[in-house]
C-alpha cells in the first residue's frame, strides 16, 4: 500500500469508529460539553440555574419532566441523589441540590469572587436573595384566600428587608457590581429577584435609585440582554398549567 492509500485507510477507519461511537453512545450529550438541565418546563428551582448559566454565556440543553412516571424513572435509575430535581448533568456529574449546582457553576465560570472573603460576601447576598425568591417560588401555590396576604409579604420584605441592603451597598462603594467591582453570582441573583418582584409589584424600585441604575446596567450586559429577549431559555411566570403539572408530578 502506498503512503497515500495507507493514510486514506487510517482516516476512513477513524471516521467509521467515530460514527459508531456517535450513534451508539448515550453519554454523548454529557461529553458534548453542554450542561443538561432536567426539570419541568417552568421556572421553579431551576430558573436561577438557567439565569446563572445564561449570564456566564454558557449554552445548555433541557429535558422537561411532563409526567410522574418520568420523574419516578429518574429516581429508579438512581439519577436523583435525594429523589428530587433540579438535576444538572455537567462535567460528567449528575448534580442535585440547587445551591451546590449554582456554587459549582459560579466557581467554574469565575463568578464567585477572587478570595474566600469575597466568596463569603457573595454567599451572604445570594442566601438573602434566595430567601426572598423562596417566597416568590411558593406564591403560585398559595391557597386563594392567602394570595393577597402573601403578595403583601413579598412586597414588604423586598422593600424593607432585602432591597435596602443592596441599595446601600451600591451607594457606598459606587461601583457597578455588588462584590469586588466584578460581575458575580450575587449580581445575577439580584437581577433575577428584581425582575421577579417587579412582575408582582411594578413600582417596587421607585424608592431605590441605585437599584434602578443597576437593573439598567445588568439588562445591557450582552449575555443578560440575550437571556431577556424572547425565544431565550428564560421561562415565563408560572401559570395554572404549570401549577397543575407540579402538583401532579410531585404529589404535593
Ligand atoms: N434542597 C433541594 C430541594 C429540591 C426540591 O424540593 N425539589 C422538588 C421540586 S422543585 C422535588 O423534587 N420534590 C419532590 C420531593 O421532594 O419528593 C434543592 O434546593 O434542590
Amino acid at each position: 500500500m502506498t503512503l497515500a492509500c495507507l493514510s486514506f485507510y487510517v482516516l476512513s477507519q477513524m471516521k467509521f469508529k467515530l460514527q459508531q461511537y456517535l450513534s451508539g453512545n448515550q453519554e454523548l450529550r454529557i461529553m458534548s460539553g453542554k450542561p443538561r438541565l432536567i426539570y419541568l418546563n417552568g421556572r421553579g428551582r431551576m430558573e436561577s440555574i438557567r439565569w446563572l448559566l445564561a449570564a456566564a454565556g454558557v449554552e445548555f440543553e433541557e429535558v422537561y419532566l411532563e409526567t410522574k412516571e418520568h420523574f419516578e424513572k429518574l429516581i429508579k435509575d438512581g439519577s436523583l441523589l435525594f429523589q428530587q430535581v433540579p438535576l444538572v448533568e455537567i462535567d460528567g456529574m449528575k448534580m442535585v441540590q440547587t445551591r451546590a449546582i449554582m456554587s459549582y457553576i459560579a466557581g467554574k465560570y469565575n463568578l464567585y469572587g477572587k478570595d474566600l472573603k469575597e466568596r463569603a460576601l457573595i454567599d451572604m447576598y445570594v442566601e438573602g436573595i434566595s430567601d426572598l425568591m423562596q417566597m416568590i417560588l411558593m406564591f403560585p401555590f398559595s391557597p386563594p384566600d392567602a394570595k393577597e396576604k402573601n403578595l403583601e409579604s413579598i412586597k414588604e420584605r423586598a422593600t424593607n428587608r432585602y432591597f435596602p441592603v443592596f441599595e446601600k451597598v451600591l451607594k457606598q462603594h459606587g461601583q457597578d457590581f455588588l462584590v469586588g467591582n466584578k460581575f458575580s453570582w450575587a449580581d445575577v441573583q439580584l437581577m433575577e429577584a428584581i425582575l421577579a418582584v417587579e412582575e408582582k409589584v411594578p413600582d417596587v424600585l421607585s424608592g431605590f435609585p441605585q437599584l434602578q441604575v443597576f437593573k439598567t446596567k445588568m439588562s445591557n450586559m450582552p449575555t443578560i440582554k440575550k437571556f431577556l429577549q424572547p425565544g431565550s431559555p428564560r421561562k415565563p411566570p408560572p401559570d395554572a398549567h404549570y401549577v397543575e403539572t407540579v402538583l401532579k408530578i410531585f404529589k404535593i
